[in-house]
């Protein structure tokens, strides 16, 4: 059991994975709550609240409130070391995720066979058992926490699709990417043993129980003009569906990925709404995996989160079974962890936010839209068609009917054209001899086994079961390298790991990375170069600019930098403000009855910000006078000279000065005004003198003359159990 304060312990995860079991097998949705009530709202289409999460920020508005939406939500989390990402793991979960994505190392797909041990990987993880099972357990412990079913998902693709299907079966996998035209098409896999080996993978999909994605999402991030591929996109989603279907897997659980094809400045809704709704006409009872369209994000994280909450918009008048979050990271190809955060955190606010819209709008089935959406699926059927005129799927393939950038039934001519016989495994399609014998589960066709007198639904049984029913029959295979493991990874960064020292970290554990966000008033090129200098001046190592914007092309440039700062930051040495000390409320209420007190407040300077005030001083906020605390409130925009002079007036015990302009220093400037002037007149020691505000810290407020300082979050239990115990 995880506890809450306490970080996860890699080194544990790996003991004994040569012993461990999932617990469950196949795909989990959420549970609906409908009509859920949470603080003072009520939900429509929400799911089951989690034991423990990180709310939205916003929240603390409404109660700590933390709805969760009704769709699963993805995040990919991949950076090369799975160590690094199983805490990232529990990260996400808090934030609302419970489909993990893993991306495969780079090159993965040609592998031949499966990869043991746990090297490091190029652009994702090398997905072995040994790292796939460390994950699903720590996932055990996470969905434990946070009370919620968590998907773990990887990809069935490749030359060594079949083996990876069985282990991912064998291993408890929750859901695969499974689609024969992403081998022929992205991966050039021969298409005869794709579409073969997607036999033997889908057969395992089924048995395991997993949701499938399929791989036409792949199309809008290549083709030169997404939009154009609309028509091919229905088609690739109904090859692979109604194959999937056939090779045994529920409707229930075959998610079509599906991507909107624009995105502003393309008047993007106007397009791919229609497109959305062909869709889901054409396929009625199939899941929607609604994913971003990866080619448009660009290295801003402004621009990436608009695209998503348009896209958001689209799942919600459409709808989404499983919603994706990707993140600006595609834009800089750099895995970093906290835009997975932000995406999901962007998810469930825009999902939140729109709960409840389709009881009050509603799409038109008649006009514009119904006549795109026809218009679209007419294209497909005449694709389809065409393609059967052809003399099929390969035929079509060869021929260059894929990912062309006409729109159907125009063609440009540029499609990935594959050849039948050509491709990495080519020529390795053998037919079964009659006498083939597989006595194996979930094998798709023929498995011969009644000669030998078993039962073909249950083959295994003549070999006693196999790893599917005896899972004590799995070899595993825990390391091959002695150099290139979990292990060897993790001895120089063991400190670390225990949280005695920290070091900035955005990819993996301790890798020094800081982001850094500067303004130049220059233009694109001149600020990219100070930028360069800058981080050099502060430090920085290996910096790179991972993101400019032109505010204008000469009075200044936006940039965003990274760099290493390999510093080592121990715990033990940190002055860290203890936790507020608050008298329970008898006890003040005691301290005030006893001698009662006086204070005066008011917002300071030109500050007309009086809400944050209010809430430390109003009863009905449970604000100060609740205690019997006299409150003389002054209004704002109050000056130092009439604060104090009220103060003294008033035989006041205290000043409460709330200062929320931060421009030039002008909170911190005007506490410092109120100390001296106090001083010339006499009444400092007399008063306890408190600021409060936003950007107010203590340790600040007090260098500058006041006595307590409370920033954000404070409540008037804060501030009245200081001023009682100042002044005891
Ligand atoms: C996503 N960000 O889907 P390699 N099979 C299918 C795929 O779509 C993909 C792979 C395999 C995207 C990820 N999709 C892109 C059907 C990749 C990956 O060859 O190991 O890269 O296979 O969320």
């Amino acid at each position: 059991m995880l506890e809450p304060n306490k970080k996860l312990n890699i080194q544990e995860i790996l003991q004994d994975l040569e012993n461990y079991r999932p617990r469950r097998k196949g795909w989990t949705w959420r549970e609906p709550a409908p009509n859920l009530q949470m603080d003072k709202f009520a939900y429509k289409e929400v799911s089951k609240p989690l034991k423990q999460s990180v709310p939205l920020v916003t929240s603390h508005n409404f109660g700590g409130i933390d709805p969760q939406p009704l769709p699963v939500i993805t995040t990919e989390i991949a950076s090369g070391r799975f160590e690094d990402d199983i805490r990232r793991m529990r990260m996400a979960a808090h934030h609302g995720a419970d489909h993990i994505m893993v991306i495969r190392t780079a090159g993965q797909s040609h592998f031949e066979g499966l990869i043991e041990g746990t090297p490091q990987g190029v652009g994702g993880v090398p997905i072995s058992r040994k790292q796939v099972r460390a994950q699903r357990k720590a996932l055990d412990m996470i969905e434990d926490e946070v009370g919620r079913p968590i998907n773990y998902h990887s990809y069935v693709s490749g030359v060594a699709g079949p083996d990876i299907a069985v282990m991912f079966a064998e291993e408890g996998v929750n859901g695969v990417h499974q689609d024969p035209q992403y081998n022929v098409i992205y991966r050039n896999i021969n298409m005869v043993r794709s579409f073969v080996d997607a036999c033997e993978a889908k057969s395992l999909i089924a048995w395991a129980g997993q949701a499938q994605i399929d791989g036409a999402h792949n199309a809008n991030a290549t083709a030169r003009d997404a939009w154009k591929v609309m028509p091919e996109l229905l088609v690739q989603h109904a090859i692979n569906s109604l194959f999937s279907h056939k090779a045994g897997v529920p409707k229930e659980n075959i998610c079509l990925s599906t991507v909107p094809p624009t995105a502003a400045p393309a008047p993007s809704l106007f397009m791919d709404l229609p497109y959305a709704v062909a869709l889901r006409k054409f396929f009625k009872g199939y899941r929607m995996r609604a994913q971003m369209h990866t080619k448009y994000i660009q290295s801003s994280t402004r621009d990436a989160t608009v695209t998503h909450v348009l896209n958001l918009l689209i799942s919600k008048l459409t709808s989404a079974d499983i919603q994706s979050t990707i993140t600006p990271d595609e834009g800089r190809n750099v895995p970093w962890h906290i835009y997975n955060v932000e995406a999901l955190s962007t998810a469930k606010q825009a999902l939140i936010g729109m709960d409840g819209l389709m009881d009050m709008v509603q799409l038109k089935d008649e006009g514009v839209l119904i006549e795109k959406a026809r218009e679209i699926q007419e294209r497909a059927v005449l694709f389809l068609e065409e393609m059967l005129e052809s003399g099929g799927y390969f035929n079509a393939v060869e021929a260059g009917f894929f990912v062309d950038s006409g729109q159907y039934p125009e063609r440009n001519g540029d499609g990935i054209a594959r050849d039948i016989n050509g491709g990495v495994g080519a020529d390795t399609v053998y037919k079964r001899e009659k006498s083939y014998f597989a006595p194996v589960t979930a094998h798709y066709g023929y498995n011969n086994v009644e000669q030998y007198g078993a039962d073909p639904q249950n083959p295994a049984a003549l070999i006693g079961g196999d790893t599917l029913q005896d899972p004590s029959k799995i070899i595993y295979i825990d390391e091959l390298d002695d150099t290139d493991n979990v292990y060897e990874r993790m001895k120089p960064v063991e400190k670390f790991h225990q949280g005695s020292v920290l070091r900035p970290e955005m990819e993996w554990m301790a890798d020094g990375t800081v982001l850094v966000n500067l303004m130049f008033p220059t233009s694109l090129k001149v600020a990219e170069a100070a930028a360069l200098e800058a981080a050099k001046q502060m430090n920085l190592k290996d910096a790179e600019v991972v993101h400019s914007e032109v505010l204008h092309g000469a009075e200044g440039t936006r940039i965003e930098l990274k760099g290493k700062l390999n510093i080592d930051i121990d715990v033990s040495k940190l002055v860290i403000a203890p936790e507020p000390d608050l008298l329970h409320d008898d006890e003040i209420f005691a301290a005030i009855t006893a001698k009662p007190m006086t204070v005066v407040c008011g917002t300071i300077g030109q500050d007309e910000h009086s809400v944050g005030l209010r809430e430390i001083i109003d009863i009905k906020h449970g604000g100060i006078e609740k205690y019997g605390i006299k409150v003389h409130y002054l209004g704002t925009s109050v000056s130092v000279e009439k604060l104090v002079n009220a103060a003294i007036e008033l035989n006041a015990d205290s000043i409460l000065a709330s200062v929320i302009i931060s421009h030039d220093d002008i909170h911190y400037k005007n506490i410092a005004n109120i100390d001296r002037l106090a001083r010339e007149m006499g009444v400092r020691d007399k008063l306890t003198f408190i600021a409060g505000g936003t950007q107010i810290t203590p340790e600040i407020a007090t260098q500058n003359g006041a006595d307590a300082g409370f920033g954000r979050g404070t409540k008037g239990v804060h501030v009245a159990s200081f001023l009682v115990k100042n002044r005891i």
